[in-house]
Protein backbone atom coordinates (compact mmCIF):
# COMPACT_ATOMS: atom_id res chain seq x y z
CA UNK A 1 0.00 0.00 0.00
CA UNK A 2 1.77 3.15 -1.02
CA UNK A 3 -0.25 5.18 1.11
CA UNK A 4 1.62 3.53 3.99
CA UNK A 5 4.60 4.93 5.80
CA UNK A 6 7.79 3.73 4.16
CA UNK A 7 9.28 1.56 7.45
CA UNK A 8 5.77 -0.30 7.28
CA UNK A 9 5.97 -1.20 3.43
CA UNK A 10 9.28 -2.62 4.23
CA UNK A 11 8.37 -4.28 7.19
CA UNK A 12 10.38 -2.39 8.88
CA UNK A 13 13.54 -4.45 7.63
CA UNK A 14 16.61 -3.55 5.78
CA UNK A 15 18.23 -6.30 4.07
CA UNK A 16 21.87 -7.03 4.42
CA UNK A 17 24.63 -9.22 3.74
CA UNK A 18 26.76 -11.30 5.83
CA UNK A 19 26.92 -11.10 10.09
CA UNK A 20 30.70 -10.68 9.71
CA UNK A 21 30.86 -7.70 7.23
CA UNK A 22 32.19 -4.14 8.31
CA UNK A 23 28.67 -2.73 6.38
CA UNK A 24 26.55 -4.83 8.93
CA UNK A 25 27.95 -3.26 12.17
CA UNK A 26 27.88 0.25 10.16
CA UNK A 27 24.39 -0.27 9.39
CA UNK A 28 23.68 -0.82 12.91
CA UNK A 29 24.86 2.22 14.29
CA UNK A 30 22.82 4.17 11.30
CA UNK A 31 19.89 2.64 12.80
CA UNK A 32 21.01 3.95 16.27
CA UNK A 33 21.80 7.48 15.01
CA UNK A 34 18.83 7.69 12.60
CA UNK A 35 16.77 6.31 15.17
CA UNK A 36 15.39 3.27 13.24
CA UNK A 37 16.80 1.14 16.49
CA UNK A 38 13.44 0.80 18.07
CA UNK A 39 11.69 -2.51 18.46
CA UNK A 40 10.41 -2.58 15.38
CA UNK A 41 12.99 -1.93 12.70
CA UNK A 42 15.45 -4.90 12.31
CA UNK A 43 18.55 -5.38 10.05
CA UNK A 44 18.55 -9.11 8.28
CA UNK A 45 21.33 -11.11 8.05
CA UNK A 46 22.01 -12.53 5.23
CA UNK A 47 24.67 -13.18 2.79
CA UNK A 48 24.93 -11.12 -0.21
CA UNK A 49 23.80 -13.76 -2.87
CA UNK A 50 20.50 -13.88 -1.05
CA UNK A 51 20.31 -9.96 -0.79
CA UNK A 52 20.76 -9.46 -4.45
CA UNK A 53 18.08 -11.85 -5.31
CA UNK A 54 15.80 -10.09 -2.84
CA UNK A 55 16.73 -7.12 -4.47
CA UNK A 56 15.93 -8.44 -7.79
CA UNK A 57 12.38 -9.95 -7.08
CA UNK A 58 11.41 -6.99 -5.81
CA UNK A 59 12.52 -4.84 -8.62
CA UNK A 60 10.73 -6.84 -10.73
CA UNK A 61 7.52 -6.27 -8.59
CA UNK A 62 8.67 -2.44 -8.19
CA UNK A 63 8.06 -2.86 -4.86
CA UNK A 64 10.02 -0.70 -1.96
CA UNK A 65 13.22 -1.99 -0.71
CA UNK A 66 16.32 -0.72 1.64
CA UNK A 67 19.53 -2.63 1.11
CA UNK A 68 23.01 -2.48 2.13
CA UNK A 69 24.65 -1.31 -0.60
CA UNK A 70 28.32 -0.81 -1.87
CA UNK A 71 30.35 -0.11 -4.88
CA UNK A 72 32.00 -1.09 -6.67
CA UNK A 73 29.20 -3.76 -7.77
CA UNK A 74 27.60 -5.34 -10.23
CA UNK A 75 23.98 -4.21 -8.39
CA UNK A 76 24.48 -0.59 -9.43
CA UNK A 77 25.11 -1.35 -13.43
CA UNK A 78 22.31 -3.47 -13.60
CA UNK A 79 19.39 -2.32 -11.66
CA UNK A 80 18.92 1.77 -11.40
CA UNK A 81 20.03 2.00 -7.55
CA UNK A 82 20.86 5.27 -5.40
CA UNK A 83 22.46 5.29 -1.96
CA UNK A 84 20.37 7.25 0.55
CA UNK A 85 22.25 10.30 1.68
CA UNK A 86 24.16 10.10 5.44
CA UNK A 87 23.50 13.42 6.49
CA UNK A 88 25.55 12.01 9.98
CA UNK A 89 28.35 10.66 8.41
CA UNK A 90 27.66 6.75 9.91
CA UNK A 91 28.90 5.38 6.70
CA UNK A 92 32.13 7.80 6.33
CA UNK A 93 32.91 9.61 2.99
CA UNK A 94 34.77 7.40 -0.08
CA UNK A 95 36.21 3.91 1.38
CA UNK A 96 39.20 2.92 -0.28
CA UNK A 97 40.19 -0.72 -0.76
CA UNK A 98 43.56 -1.62 0.44
CA UNK A 99 46.06 -4.44 0.38
CA UNK A 100 47.41 -6.64 3.48
CA UNK A 101 50.41 -8.51 3.69
CA UNK A 102 51.66 -11.13 6.76
CA UNK A 103 54.81 -9.31 8.17
CA UNK A 104 57.87 -10.74 6.56
CA UNK A 105 56.41 -11.62 3.44
CA UNK A 106 58.72 -8.74 2.14
CA UNK A 107 62.15 -10.43 3.00
CA UNK A 108 60.56 -13.97 2.43
CA UNK A 109 58.78 -13.58 -1.00
CA UNK A 110 59.97 -10.21 -2.37
CA UNK A 111 58.75 -10.77 -6.24
CA UNK A 112 55.19 -11.32 -4.63
CA UNK A 113 55.73 -8.74 -2.34
CA UNK A 114 56.23 -6.31 -5.14
CA UNK A 115 53.41 -6.75 -6.81
CA UNK A 116 50.90 -7.15 -4.91
CA UNK A 117 52.28 -3.61 -3.64
CA UNK A 118 51.92 -1.92 -7.36
CA UNK A 119 48.41 -3.27 -7.77
CA UNK A 120 45.54 -1.06 -8.10
CA UNK A 121 43.02 -0.77 -10.56
CA UNK A 122 39.79 1.91 -11.01
CA UNK A 123 36.46 1.10 -9.99
CA UNK A 124 34.89 0.51 -13.22
CA UNK A 125 37.56 -2.17 -14.38
CA UNK A 126 36.71 -3.92 -11.02
CA UNK A 127 32.85 -3.68 -12.23
CA UNK A 128 33.71 -5.20 -15.74
CA UNK A 129 35.08 -8.68 -14.18
CA UNK A 130 32.01 -8.93 -11.30
CA UNK A 131 29.58 -8.07 -14.02
CA UNK A 132 31.07 -11.05 -16.44
CA UNK A 133 31.12 -13.34 -13.06
CA UNK A 134 27.91 -12.60 -12.63
CA UNK A 135 26.73 -13.28 -16.01
CA UNK A 136 28.28 -16.63 -15.55
CA UNK A 137 31.45 -16.41 -16.44
CA UNK A 138 34.22 -18.31 -14.35
CA UNK A 139 36.04 -16.23 -12.40
CA UNK A 140 39.42 -17.37 -13.11
CA UNK A 141 38.44 -17.10 -17.20
CA UNK A 142 37.15 -13.77 -16.15
CA UNK A 143 40.04 -12.35 -14.72
CA UNK A 144 42.73 -13.95 -17.03
CA UNK A 145 40.55 -12.42 -20.01
CA UNK A 146 40.53 -8.72 -18.01
CA UNK A 147 44.37 -9.10 -17.82
CA UNK A 148 44.89 -9.88 -21.53
CA UNK A 149 42.40 -7.14 -22.01
CA UNK A 150 44.44 -4.62 -20.00
CA UNK A 151 48.45 -5.82 -20.33
CA UNK A 152 49.38 -2.20 -20.49
CA UNK A 153 48.74 -1.82 -16.99
CA UNK A 154 49.23 -5.17 -15.60
CA UNK A 155 52.67 -4.99 -17.14
CA UNK A 156 53.53 -1.64 -14.57
CA UNK A 157 52.92 -4.16 -11.88
CA UNK A 158 54.90 -6.86 -13.13
CA UNK A 159 57.78 -4.84 -14.81
CA UNK A 160 61.48 -5.68 -13.77
CA UNK A 161 59.98 -8.23 -11.45
CA UNK A 162 62.12 -11.99 -11.35
CA UNK A 163 60.29 -14.93 -12.10
CA UNK A 164 60.18 -17.76 -9.55
CA UNK A 165 60.36 -21.36 -9.59
CA UNK A 166 58.59 -23.65 -7.20
CA UNK A 167 57.13 -20.99 -4.52
CA UNK A 168 54.08 -20.91 -3.64
CA UNK A 169 51.32 -18.03 -2.00
CA UNK A 170 48.17 -18.24 -0.17
CA UNK A 171 45.93 -15.28 -0.45
CA UNK A 172 42.75 -15.48 1.62
CA UNK A 173 39.30 -13.54 0.71
CA UNK A 174 35.64 -13.19 1.49
CA UNK A 175 33.66 -14.36 -0.95
CA UNK A 176 31.84 -11.39 -2.26
CA UNK A 177 31.41 -10.54 -5.65
CA UNK A 178 33.81 -7.43 -5.73
CA UNK A 179 36.64 -9.86 -4.14
CA UNK A 180 35.84 -12.80 -5.73
CA UNK A 181 36.91 -10.48 -8.72
CA UNK A 182 40.37 -8.70 -7.42
CA UNK A 183 41.57 -12.26 -5.93
CA UNK A 184 41.46 -13.54 -8.84
CA UNK A 185 43.18 -11.33 -11.13
CA UNK A 186 45.98 -10.87 -8.57
CA UNK A 187 46.08 -14.56 -8.32
CA UNK A 188 46.60 -14.62 -12.22
CA UNK A 189 48.91 -11.77 -12.57
CA UNK A 190 51.60 -14.00 -9.24
CA UNK A 191 50.62 -17.07 -11.67
CA UNK A 192 52.32 -15.54 -14.73
CA UNK A 193 55.31 -14.82 -12.63
CA UNK A 194 55.97 -18.84 -11.48
CA UNK A 195 53.80 -18.59 -8.13
CA UNK A 196 52.10 -21.61 -7.23
CA UNK A 197 48.81 -19.43 -5.61
CA UNK A 198 46.52 -20.80 -3.62
CA UNK A 199 43.53 -19.00 -2.71
CA UNK A 200 40.94 -19.54 -0.18
CA UNK A 201 37.81 -17.51 0.68
CA UNK A 202 36.49 -17.14 4.37
CA UNK A 203 34.39 -14.98 6.61
CA UNK A 204 35.78 -11.27 7.85
CA UNK A 205 37.07 -11.82 11.05
CA UNK A 206 39.07 -15.56 9.64
CA UNK A 207 40.24 -13.28 7.15
CA UNK A 208 42.33 -11.07 9.59
CA UNK A 209 43.21 -13.83 11.69
CA UNK A 210 44.64 -15.26 8.79
CA UNK A 211 47.63 -12.52 8.44
CA UNK A 212 47.90 -11.46 11.16
CA UNK A 213 48.78 -15.10 12.30
CA UNK A 214 50.62 -15.56 9.03
CA UNK A 215 48.65 -18.52 8.05
CA UNK A 216 48.27 -16.70 4.92
CA UNK A 217 50.37 -14.45 2.80
CA UNK A 218 47.86 -11.40 1.78
CA UNK A 219 44.57 -10.47 1.04
CA UNK A 220 43.54 -7.45 -1.39
CA UNK A 221 40.00 -7.07 0.35
CA UNK A 222 40.41 -4.68 3.47
CA UNK A 223 37.81 -1.89 2.56
CA UNK A 224 39.00 1.32 4.80
CA UNK A 225 39.05 3.46 6.95
CA UNK A 226 35.63 2.74 8.16
CA UNK A 227 34.43 -0.73 6.99
CA UNK A 228 36.61 -3.10 8.17
CA UNK A 229 38.48 -0.42 10.76
CA UNK A 230 37.36 -2.12 13.52
CA UNK A 231 39.56 -5.53 12.49
CA UNK A 232 42.12 -2.99 10.94
CA UNK A 233 42.61 -1.50 14.45
CA UNK A 234 42.13 -5.10 16.61
CA UNK A 235 44.93 -6.32 14.33
CA UNK A 236 47.27 -3.67 14.20
CA UNK A 237 51.03 -3.85 14.63
CA UNK A 238 50.57 -7.49 13.42
CA UNK A 239 49.93 -6.93 9.21
CA UNK A 240 51.46 -4.86 7.00
CA UNK A 241 49.63 -2.44 4.75
CA UNK A 242 50.61 -2.21 1.44
CA UNK A 243 47.87 1.03 0.59
CA UNK A 244 45.36 1.47 -1.52
CA UNK A 245 44.69 -0.77 -4.49
CA UNK A 246 41.11 0.65 -5.42
CA UNK A 247 40.22 4.46 -5.01
CA UNK A 248 36.48 5.83 -4.75
CA UNK A 249 34.36 2.52 -3.09
CA UNK A 250 31.32 3.79 -1.86
CA UNK A 251 29.22 1.89 1.15
CA UNK A 252 25.90 3.06 2.34
CA UNK A 253 21.94 2.23 2.17
CA UNK A 254 20.89 1.92 -0.81
CA UNK A 255 16.93 1.68 -2.69
CA UNK A 256 15.90 1.80 -6.16
CA UNK A 257 15.51 4.82 -7.68
CA UNK A 258 11.47 4.65 -8.16
CA UNK A 259 11.51 5.08 -4.67
CA UNK A 260 11.26 8.77 -5.26
CA UNK A 261 10.66 10.59 -1.61
CA UNK A 262 13.28 8.61 -0.20
CA UNK A 263 16.41 10.01 -0.50
CA UNK A 264 17.84 10.33 2.84
CA UNK A 265 18.57 7.68 5.63
CA UNK A 266 16.40 10.46 7.42
CA UNK A 267 13.15 9.79 4.77
CA UNK A 268 12.96 6.09 6.47
CA UNK A 269 11.47 7.65 9.31
CA UNK A 270 8.59 9.17 7.47
N1 LIG B 1 31.12 -5.41 1.80
C1 LIG B 1 31.69 -5.72 0.49
C2 LIG B 1 32.28 -5.59 2.68
C3 LIG B 1 33.42 -5.02 1.96
C4 LIG B 1 33.10 -5.37 0.55
C5 LIG B 1 30.69 -3.99 1.78
C6 LIG B 1 30.05 -6.33 2.10
C7 LIG B 1 32.14 -5.22 4.14
O1 LIG B 1 31.08 -4.76 4.56
O2 LIG B 1 33.07 -5.44 4.93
Amino acid sequence: NPNESVGKQINYTITGVEAGAGIMSSTQKAMKEYGLADSKWQLQTSSTAAMASTLGKAIKNHEPIVITGWTPHWMFTKYSLKFLKDPKNVYGKAENIHTIARLGLKKDKPEAYTMLNRFNWKPAQMANVMLKVNGGEDPHKAANDWIKQNKAQVDTWTKGIKHVHGQSIKLTYVAWDSEIASTNVVANVLRSLGYKVDIQAMEVQPLWASIATKAADGMVCAWLPNTQGLYYKDYKGKFDDLGVNLKGAKVGLAVPTYMKNINSISDLKK
